[in-house]
């Protein structure tokens, strides 16, 4: 089955963009996959709307899992199932915790596994801070890597807060030559561009 990563700096939102994703392609109700180094793996079974209220978090580094569904995408008159992988926010500083230490290593081995590499950027931080402090050395090393993978898509979110429109320009200037879609993970807006790139690329 082919593999899909959503990977990003902390808080630019890689957990809601995986689960308002999964709704979009249909699912109300999903089986998250939790793997980590300290508690191995498990499964649960939950709705879209109780995993976004538990797992979904404006502190950082609420997730420290990597955290994967099953979902499917309609393909002619079938369906064609993919894993959407959600991981540990990627920062440029060596963490002081030992265990967000090990859980962001652990995004880095499921990044090689990977096919596609969803890169999320948060367009807002970039319109405040600028690009030199919005967008990370790790972002840019990111980029670099997902050259090397079957597709690599920017997604420039939080689009709908104000001034965020800045911000993507100011990613479009940076990445040249990546696909870039603005969307808000919050509203599904650009949505619809997302499932036709990922449709292409799986
Ligand atoms: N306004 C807005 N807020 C968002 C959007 N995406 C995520 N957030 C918020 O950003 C914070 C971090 O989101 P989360 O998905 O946990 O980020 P992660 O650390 O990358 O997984 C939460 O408070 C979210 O509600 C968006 O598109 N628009
Ligand atoms: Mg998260």
């Amino acid at each position: 089955m082919r593999r899909i990563i959503v990977v990003g700096q902390p808080n630019v939102g890689k957990t809601l963009f995986s689960l308002n994703f999964a709704e979009f392609l249909g699912m109300h109700t999903v089986t998250i996959n939790f793997e980590s180094y300290e508690r191995g793996c498990s499964s649960k079974v939950i709705t879209i709307a109780e995993a976004k209220s538990l797992l979904v978090s404006a502190a950082e580094h609420q997730t420290l899992d990597i955290q994967s569904m099953v979902l499917t995408m309609p393909w002619g008159k079938s369906a064609k199932q993919f894993e959407l992988i959600d991981t540990t926010g990627l920062a440029d500083r060596i963490d002081f915790e030992p265990q967000i230490r090990r859980a962001m290593a652990q995004t880095l081995h499921f990044m090689r596994q990977a096919d596609v590499v969803f890169h999320l950027l948060d367009c807002f931080k970039v319109a405040q801070l600028g690009f030199l402090k919005g967008i990370g050395e790790i972002d840019y090393q990111i980029a670099q890597y997902g050259q090397l993978k079957k597709g690599y898509v920017i997604l420039a979110n939080k689009i709908d807060l104000t001034q965020a429109k800045d911000g993507l320009a100011k990613i479009h200037m940076e990445f040249p030559g990546n696909k870039v879609i603005g969307i808000s993970a919050l509203e599904k807006k650009g949505f619809k561009e997302v499932k036709e790139i990922a449709k292409q690329l799986l």
